[in-house]
């Protein structure tokens, strides 16, 4: 519920870079604190024996100030001394994996096998790394996306980095989710937000690994705060990556329609490019409350804005009851 003061507890579903760069932008327009992050682990896999987490890591180099901000992710500077030698053994290396980057997989892969959970792991490197706001894995469990292509079968990363999003998809498979569960730790931040935010990350790959998990739907449903999703579109195409492709494959509309209609009665107001101003009144007739604005957020400052009038305009939301849909939330802008 919100704080006394101006602020609420918000709760942001992130992942990838977009994910990323939204989080930094509220992390900076909220008291310290104030924002948990819960992030996607449907891209996590083992290189080298190692577990990598890629959609935490790079939030959790975003808002500790060391992200490569030219890739979107790895650590500043880093240079490739251990990748050369593994190289050099025989061991593959498409999966760019940097000197500090490495130490980060080799000290969650040391505390996972002494019987950490990947949460602890995470809150101690947050806190060592001096982040001010909470980062939850979305579960402690093993939940790899697999992408399902017109060539066959790949692990979401050797799609992705391997054959750069190539390979047209078809469908995906979040193995394992429906046995695995979202924490106790998501559970209560959900519970006790003040406004749940949906990233501007890919809702495929980002945020439906989150959703699939067993109890995150229900969470959400349960809240008693607004959840607004960001789109990821301006001028109805994905800043970057393969969103377009996959939500014409998909069979998805095009376009914001797409989005509000994939995440349907989750989200109680959806946040559009001023570009796309055009679509606000179908959305509204689906029965969200809509904000049209800049949601280019390449630059902190202009995420920090973003966050900013997220905040301010969802403060008069209010919750649609699952499935209702009612025009009744007066939309800004
Ligand atoms: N993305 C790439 O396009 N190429 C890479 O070699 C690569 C390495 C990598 C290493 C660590 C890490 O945390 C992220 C890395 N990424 C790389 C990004 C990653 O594949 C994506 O951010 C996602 O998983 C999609 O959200």
């Amino acid at each position: 519920m919100a704080r006394p003061g101006a602020y609420p507890e918000v709760v942001l579903l992130a992942g990838g870079v977009g994910g990323a760069r939204m989080a930094a932008g509220l992390e900076k327009a909220l008291p310290a604190g104030a924002l948990t992050v819960v992030a996607n682990v449907g891209d996590d896999d083992r290189f080298h024996g190692l577990q990598v987490c890629p959609d935490l890591d790079t939030i959790l180099y975003t808002l500790a100030g060391v992200v490569d901000r030219g890739q979107g992710w790895g650590v500043e500077r880093d240079g490739t001394r251990v990748l050369d030698q593994l190289g050099t053994l025989g061991a593959p290396t498409w999966m760019k994996l940097g000197d500090r980057d490495m130490a980060l997989h080799i000290y969650r892969t040391w505390r996972l096998s002494l019987g950490w959970r990947l949460t602890q792991v995470m809150g101690e490197v947050s806190r060592r790394m001096g982040v001010e706001s909470i980062l939850l894995p979305a579960s402690d469990d093993r939940v790899p996306t697999q992408v399902l292509t017109d060539s066959g079968m790949y692990p979401f990363q050797e799609w992705f980095v391997a054959h750069r999003t190539v390979p047209q998809v078809r469908a995906l498979r979040y193995l394992n989710a429906d046995r695995a569960s979202i924490t106790a730790e998501v559970i209560e931040a959900i519970a006790h937000a003040g406004l749940v935010v949906i990233a501007p990350s890919n809702p495929f790959l980002s945020i439906e690994p989150m959703l699939a998990l067993r109890g995150m739907r229900d969470a959400l449903r349960a809240r008693r705060a607004p959840c607004v999703a960001v789109s990821p579109l301006i001028g109805g195409k994905a800043v970057k990556g393969p969103l377009d492709r996959m939500m014409a494959a998909m069979g998805l509309a095009a376009g914001n329609a797409g989005i509000a209609q994939r995440y349907g009665d989750l989200i109680d107001g959806i946040v559009i490019d001023q570009q796309d101003a055009d679509d606000r009144a179908a959305l509204r007739d689906g029965g969200l409350a809509v904000f049209a604005t800049r949601t280019l957020i390449g630059e902190r400052e202009r995420a920090a804005i973003l966050a900013r009038q997220i905040i301010a305009w969802a403060h008069g939301l209010t919750v649609r009851a699952a499935g209702e849909r009612c025009a009744s939330h007066g939309a800004t802008s």
